[in-house]
């Protein structure tokens, strides 16, 4: 079918081939309409980098993105409350739930209705636990934690589609480990930060990238504590690590 939208990362490094050669662009799925981030409250610990690199990937694609944070009942009650408010205060729609305790499922299965959805995060954040308690049709296989994470292999190897409906679709992938956004300059890479958009247009300069410049909006902000410091320091994390593209 003709690709509307999709969803990519630079393919990650052969073994053997790291810092040779180019990085090519590979592709989780098309035609999706939500990015279903799954993060894990704890164990593995909640990571919040990996959160904002997936974001911007899907921000350049224009999919939709909602947040899972899942297993809560073994989370700190007080810093899921923070991450949940510094994410809806984005603008993204944030889930809370725990497969044991059977918290949040229901209203996550709302939002999933009537979309081709795409799941992603680390190996072990409860994934195919989810998927297999919202839709009890689906039967993903679920790991131990620590045998997901030092297996040097993942239970699911490649994208796995299912139709749970007639128009409801949900796509598990396989644990990401490293995710780096395909694609992005340095000078596009604050557009997909949507919560700096009201910002960008007063830094002086309009090649600002809210690093050190003098007279940047965003970084004024951070200050005043109407962008959260943490989104910020993904993005300079980001930003750091974007290879040249070389201009033709
Ligand atoms: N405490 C707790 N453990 C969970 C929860 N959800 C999943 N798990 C456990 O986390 C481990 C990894 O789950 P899995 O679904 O395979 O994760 P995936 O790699 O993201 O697909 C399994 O041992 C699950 O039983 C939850 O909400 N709370
Ligand atoms: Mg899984
Ligand atoms: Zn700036």
């Amino acid at each position: 079918m003709d690709r509307e939208n999709f969803f990519s990362r630079k393919a990650p490094f052969l073994k053997g081939t790291a810092g040779k050669g180019e990085r090519l662009e590979q592709i989780f799925a098309a035609n999706i309409d939500n990015v279903v981030i799954v993060a894990s409250a704890n164990n593995p610990v909640f990571n919040n980098r990996l959160i904002d690199r997936i974001t911007v990937a899907a921000e350049s694609s224009h999919v939709d993105v909602i947040i899972v944070i899942n297993k809560c009942d073994i989370g700190t009650a007080e810093e899921i409350e923070d991450w949940k408010e510094i994410y809806t205060a984005c603008g993204y729609d944030v889930f809370v739930t725990s497969v044991k305790e059977n918290i949040g499922l229901y209203q996550l299965s709302e939002a999933l209705k009537n979309s081709t959805n795409l799941f992603c995060g680390m190996s072990g954040v409860g994934k195919s636990s989810l998927l297999n308690s919202l839709f009890p049709q689906l039967e993903f296989k679920v790991g131990e934690v620590s045998e997901l994470l030092h297996k040097g292999k993942h239970t699911t190897v490649s994208a796995v589609l299912q139709k749970v409906d007639e128009n409801t679709i949900i796509i598990d992938s396989p644990g990401i480990r490293e995710f780096a956004p395909y694609g992005i300059t340095n000078e596009d890479l604050s557009h997909y930060f949507i919560e700096f958009k009201p910002y960008m247009n007063n830094c002086k300069f309009n090649t600002c990238t809210h690093q050190h410049e003098p007279g940047c909006a965003v970084i004024e902000a951070v200050d005043n504590e109407l962008i959260s410091v943490e989104r910020y320091y993904s993005y300079l994390n980001i930003l750091e690590n974007i290879e040249d593209i070389p201009k033709y």
